[in-house]
């Protein structure tokens, strides 16, 4: 049986343990400059790029073809997409998945919205790959994540706003807000999969300690801990041990964003996905 897990590039894997694995990825957009969010992108170049660009950017999803290149040949296809609440990419997805049950009746195709990104992708991306190797049934792996993600999270501490305002994604009030110097914006994927600001912290220190108590909050207690960040490997290692001082054992990653994520998430972003209640 060829099984495939499917993923967009806003997860910034390029490849998972132990299953078969494809990205599907988004893009760049800064006047007549593209940037594909695929392995071959220099991601220190784009921002050095777009530092030095004041026109107009922005980003955009991949279409269904792209997904339908992804699938490939796979006789059972398990998908996440970046939330559709601020993406066109899910819906993409699931257009290139009944093309593609249509085309293939006896291959089978799920998409899960994850009504969120990044690291909280690669959980699920993990989860997925965990799951077909203990050999369960299609369905079976389609329920399981499915309740997997009621207790996936995403938080996230974000030095500036402005490329979501740009591209409307939030007001420029905030992102006026968010752009006063040392204010850092901490927040979260709500549940409906929609960016929601917490806290305005002052400095890194106090964004670092505040993750670590929404964290706790949110049911934290020693679940895996996957940490995505651009160009700050300083804060990402001080969140992981404040992480590990409470639990010494735990499964903790970190790795930088790809295009999609550094471009939204900006220099400085740090986004932490986790287990918890
Ligand atoms: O379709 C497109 O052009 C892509 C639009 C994506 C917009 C959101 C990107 C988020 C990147 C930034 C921090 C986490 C926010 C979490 C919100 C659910 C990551």
């Amino acid at each position: 049986m060829f099984r495939k897990i499917v993923a967009d590039s806003s997860a910034n894997l390029l490849g998972t343990d132990g299953a078969d694995f494809a990205s599907v990825p988004l893009r760049i957009l800064a006047g007549d400059m593209e940037y594909v969010d695929d392995a071959e992108l220099d991601v220190s170049g784009m921002q050095e790029d777009l530092r030095k660009y004041k026109g107009r950017s922005g980003t955009a999803c991949p279409g269904a073809g792209d997904w339908l290149a992804a699938f490939g040949e796979a006789e059972e296809v398990f998908g996440v997409s970046i939330t559709s609440h601020l993406s066109g990419c899910y819906n993409s997805a699931r257009i290139a998945a009944e093309e593609y049950t249509a085309k293939h009746p006896d291959r089978k195709v799920f998409v899960l919205d994850s009504l969120s990104t990044g690291p909280e992708m690669q959980l699920i991306v993990e989860e997925y790959a965990r799951l077909i190797g203990a050999g369960h049934s299609f369905e079976q792996i389609c329920e399981e994540i499915v309740a997997y993600t009621g207790r996936t999270h995403l938080l996230f501490s974000l030095e500036s706003l402005m490329n979501f305002a740009k591209n409307g994604r939030i007001s420029q009030a905030l992102a006026a807000v968010a752009g006063l110097l040392g204010i850092r914006m901490v927040g979260r994927a709500s549940t409906e999969g929609e960016l929601e600001l917490l806290h305005k912290c002052r400095g890194e220190k106090k964004a670092i300690q505040q993750l670590w108590k929404c964290m706790r909050d949110a049911g934290y207690a020693g679940g895996r801990v996957r940490i995505h960040h651009s160009g700050n490997p300083e804060g990402a290692e001080s969140l992981a041990a404040e992480i590990r001082a409470g639990y010494p054992d735990c499964d903790i990653r970190t790795r930088e964003n790809r295009g999609l994520c550094s471009y939204y998430a900006e220099k400085g972003g740090i986004l932490v996905g986790f287990e918890g209640e």
